[in-house]
């Protein structure tokens, strides 16, 4: 069976960690008769979190699809991973939504990842709804979360409900959407009935502000309500639907997930106020670059977004795509853009979790998952042959934490290999790189939990041991002075001998310029045919560096003079002779080593904020500026040495209990003397013993 788009709603569920997200889906799922009864979390059985590695941590580190019928509608829920390690897979489910449901701890309130989930939707500009969940915790106050909210975010929140008792006294909500209210009923579904007596004007004062804000939603239901004071239900529906949608209003919600309680409003907000995929408009960019618009409609032709790939034991490789445009039957030519190749489509499934169910055709709007394309990818455009055009892809956090990794055993590095290049095509967040200057297989991702729990996989799936360690430092060498040198190479053999003569000056660049080379000889001292050899000399001395064996940069060389043999001479010859001159010239000028320095952007609470600043100090860190985003969350800009932040997604998580994180990215090099030089140097030559 097929549903119609604006029958589709598409919801990612968010928030931070242990907001009971993943308890929420598994009690929608209940309410709504997909199980029979909810799993808790600590059992490892919920429907959402069902991978080995989130079973075994008993947290969500995927995003994981599900669906109910609420009503004839078709919720689609993302269960997003809570954790800053995981971004990725938020960041992929709020592409995919076109509503996102921010789960808020009733006794916490607004914590850290909450505030930078919501700087990502408001930079998506992607419409909110807030569930405060925990309701029956001890300390539990919805008021209080109200107050929060709006102190920290900058917006107009309704509330939809009241709640009935709070912490051990909480027995449920009123929803002010039906003007209902529903008690829970442990292991059942919570019931409507009528709404007690004793909180009647506190019901009628909350339904007064809702309806007053669902007018000011919508410019028509403005002038109605000033003049008659009052609209219908359709027309509360509608203003806060067009408030929602316009960005205007959030609607806040709240229950206990864990009791079933408070999910009957929730999902009758859903259906009734946010909006359907129908009509939502897309980027795409056609073969040249060129941005324009699409609207999500049955009506065009095939066209899909995939927004997350996964390795099945069983069902090998699955790609999560969202249809944007057409249908999705059996008989549909797929063409992969970023292949340039027509796939086949073999099978295609809704899931709840883990379980796939075989579907014959899927609209546009929806979301399903294609099986066995081999070349899938993440962030793959899927069209006709026909029609090519690619979606915009999505833009993903830069990796903060990385590590070198190698095999325990030589034999094991190319099932190693294969096993990273897999997670890469998995995960958009995780790198591999080799850096050849250090000759190291550098892995880097969101953090220290996001790259063990990778690397726990692998170790276990391929059996095989890896070993780990703190990747080197890619430092430069470099002159501050200039300096003059003259050098013969020469040697007498038996027949031919080698003669070459090259007198260069050298002179420090401006940062960044690399290498230059001039040839300042006027006349015949050497012949054109030998200068190739002497820029070959310079480049090889340059890479091999001079006193601590990294490659030299921003150095310019003048060919002054030279002297050749007519017959030992040789291009050879005249590369050594360069490459001993600019030994000589930098012995002359003395080198000096450059380390990489980051740019550093970090959050945390403000609590936090000398013991973070006093922390970068002691790593040699440059703050450049701090700024109060709003919520008691600030960010910090800062320039730190590379070398000085190999550990610091973890130190800056011990700093701050957990809540800071960070973003960086390379900057400039810049130049280290005394111990810190020499330890590096000293570094380097017990390096080269060992190898
Ligand atoms: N008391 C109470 N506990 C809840 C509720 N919802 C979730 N929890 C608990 O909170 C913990 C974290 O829940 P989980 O669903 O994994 O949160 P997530 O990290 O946001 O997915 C678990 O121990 C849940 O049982 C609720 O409504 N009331
Ligand atoms: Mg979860």
């Amino acid at each position: 069976m097929s549903i119609a788009t604006d029958l589709i709603r598409n919801i990612a569920v968010a928030g931070h960690g242990d907001t009971g997200k993943t308890t929420f889906v598994e009690n929608l799922l209940f309410l709504t008769g997909v199980i029979s009864r909810p799993e808790s979390v600590e059992s490892g059985k919920t429907v959402s979190d069902y991978t080995d590695e989130e079973i075994e941590n008993k947290i969500s580190i995927h995003t994981a699809l599900t669906h109910v019928d609420w009503n004839g509608v078709k919720v689609n829920l993302l269960d997003t991973p809570g954790s800053s390690d995981f971004v990725g897979e938020v960041v992929a489910a709020f592409r995919t939504a076109e509503t996102a449901c921010v789960l808020v701890n009733a006794k916490a309130g607004v914590q850290i990842e909450t505030i930078k989930l919501w700087r990502r939707l408001v930079a998506r500009g992607l419409p909110r709804i807030v569930f405060v969940n925990r309701m029956d915790d001890e300390g539990a106050d919805y008021q209080n979360v109200l107050d929060d909210l709006s102190q920290k975010f900058d917006t107009n929140f309704v509330s939809l409900t009241v709640p009935i008792g709070a912490g051990s006294n909480y027995r449920g909500i009123v929803s002010l959407l039906d003007n209902k209210a529903y008690l829970f009923k442990d292991g059942a579904a919570e019931e409507a009935t009528d709404i007690p007596a004793e909180m009647t004007d506190q019901v009628a004062e909350a339904r007064a502000a809702l309806i007053e804000a669902a007018a000011e939603g919508d410019d028509e239901l403005v002038a109605k309500f000033l003049e008659e004071e009052s609209l219908t239900d359709e027309e509360v529906l509608r203003g806060l639907k067009t408030g929602v949608q316009d960005l205007k209003l959030i609607p806040v919600l709240c229950g206990a997930a864990l009791k079933t309680s408070g999910l009957s409003a929730f999902l009758n907000a859903v259906t009734g106020i946010c909006r359907s995929p129908a009509g939502v408009e897309e980027t795409i960019l056609d073969n040249d670059g060129n941005e324009s618009k699409i609207s999500i409609s049955s009506d065009n032709s095939f066209s899909a977004l995939c927004f997350k790939t996964s390795i099945d034991q069983f069902s090998g490789k699955l790609s999560f795509v969202k249809l944007i445009t057409g249908t999705l039957t059996s008989d549909t030519e797929l063409y992969s853009v970023r292949e340039g190749k027509k796939e086949k489509v073999s099978k295609f499934y809704i899931a709840q979790g883990k379980k796939l169910e075989e579907v014959n055709q899927l609209c546009a709007g929806d979301i399903g998952i294609l099986a066995k394309i081999a070349s899938a990818r993440t962030n793959d455009s899927f069209c006709t042959p026909e029609k090519q055009f690619a979606f915009k892809p999505l833009a993903l956090p830069q990796p903060v934490h990385a590590i070198a990794i190698e095999g325990a055993q030589k034999k094991d590095e190319d099932k190693l290999g294969e096993a990273l290049h897999k997670v890469v095509e998995e995960d958009l967040t995780f790198r591999v790189e080799f850096n050849p200057e250090t000759k190291e297989t550098v892995v880097s991702g969101m953090g220290e939990l996001h790259i063990n729990m990778i690397l726990d996989k692998i170790r276990e799936h391929q059996k095989i041991e890896v070993n780990t360690r703190i990747p080197k430092v890619a430092y430069r060498e470099t002159i501050t002075k200039p300096a003059e040198a003259t050098y013969r190479h020469k040697k007498q053999s038996g027949g031919h001998g080698q003669f070459g003569e090259v007198s260069i000056k050298i002179r420090p660049l401006e940062r960044g310029q690399q290498y230059q080379f001039d040839n300042m000889i006027r006349g015949m001292a050497v012949s054109k045919g030998y200068i190739p050899g002497i820029e070959k000399g310079l480049h090889e001395a340059m890479s091999e560096g001079f006193v601590a064996g990294y490659p030299a940069v921003d150095i310019g060389t003048e060919l002054l003079d030279g002297k050749e043999h007519s017959v030992d001479s040789s291009e050879m010859a005249f590369k050594l002779a360069a490459k001993g001159a600019l030994k000589d010239a930098v012995a002359k000028a003395g080198a000096t080593l450059l380390e990489p320095v980051m740019n550093l952007e970090v959050f945390i609470e403000e609590q936090y904020l000398g013991d973070v600043l006093s922390d970068l100090t002691s790593r040699r860190g440059r703050v450049l500026g701090q700024e109060a985003l709003g919520g008691g969350i600030i960010s910090i800009q800062a320039q730190v040495p590379q070398s000085e932040l190999m550990r610091y997604s973890i130190d800056l998580r011990s700093i701050t209990s957990g809540t800071g994180s960070f973003e960086m990215s390379f900057d400039h090099y810049s130049p280290i003397s005394g111990k810190i030089a020499d330890d590096v140097i000293k570094a380097a030559q017990a390096d080269k013993e060992n190898s």
